[in-house]
């Protein structure tokens, strides 16, 4: 399998999922915009995983470059990402996904309740979309993974930053990063608590 054709003849499908999904999602904050007055998400990014990082993906884990690999053992071929304001956002929107009737949870990590060693904070989820279009193990209507992350501002800057620094192949004073990223993670962890508590206290008065 060529390393720029991971996903073979399943590239469209992947896209149509990708933009199906983004669109239940923007559609249920229309409403609570509509209901509430506010949204339930800042902003969501969506995008498919690119075929040079998969194939990387497939090699780590040992896996053939194959459609296969990278639809049906592999489950972040299709990504979405949704960055919330407050830390409750975060949790109403799962509140919403879950009722989704195309899709079911088959993974959940709340590296929010437990963060990584590093200071990583985010909540995934990895959904199985059923849909009306071929999946690569022959199945219509098919099955199709998709990976959600949700988490704050304060999450998705300090995720950038040390992204940065761990595709970097050379950081100087990579120790001293390494434990300042730690602190900051905790400060930002600190501040999106305290933005919850006054945005309640305001909320209830
Ligand atoms: P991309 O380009 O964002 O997709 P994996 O790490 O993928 O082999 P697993 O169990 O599938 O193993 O991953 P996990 O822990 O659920 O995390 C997958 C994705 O979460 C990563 O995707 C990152 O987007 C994000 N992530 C997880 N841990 C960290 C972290 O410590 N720092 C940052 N900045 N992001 C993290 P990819 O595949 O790295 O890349």
């Amino acid at each position: 399998m060529e390393k720029n054709n991971i996903y073979g003849k399943y590239r469209p499908t992947l896209e149509k999922i990708m933009q199906d999904l983004s669109d239940q999602i923007t559609a249920y904050n229309n409403e609570e915009k509509k209901r509430m007055g506010v949204s339930v998400y800042e902003h969501l990014t969506a995008r498919i995983k690119t075929e040079s990082s998969m194939a990387e993906k497939c090699r780590r884990r040992n896996l053939p470059e194959t459609p296969e690999s990278a639809l049906a053992v592999l489950y972040d071929a299709i990504g979405i990402r949704i960055v919330c304001n407050f830390i409750d956002d975060i949790y109403r929107n799962l509140h919403h996904i879950k009722k989704f009737e195309n899709c079911s949870v088959v993974m959940e990590k709340d590296y929010i309740k437990q963060a990584k060693d590093n200071g990583y904070r985010s909540y995934h989820l990895i959904l199985e979309v059923t849909a009306p279009y071929e999946d690569v193990l022959g199945n219509n209507p098919g099955k199709f993974f998709v990976e959600i992350q949700l988490r704050t501002i304060a999450m998705d800057s300090w995720a950038s930053l040390e992204h940065q620094m761990k595709y970097k192949k050379t950081v100087r004073n990579q120790t001293l990063i390494v434990s300042e990223l730690k602190r900051l993670a905790d400060e930002l962890a600190s501040c999106d608590i305290s933005m919850q508590t006054i945005r309640d206290l305001i909320e209830r008065s």
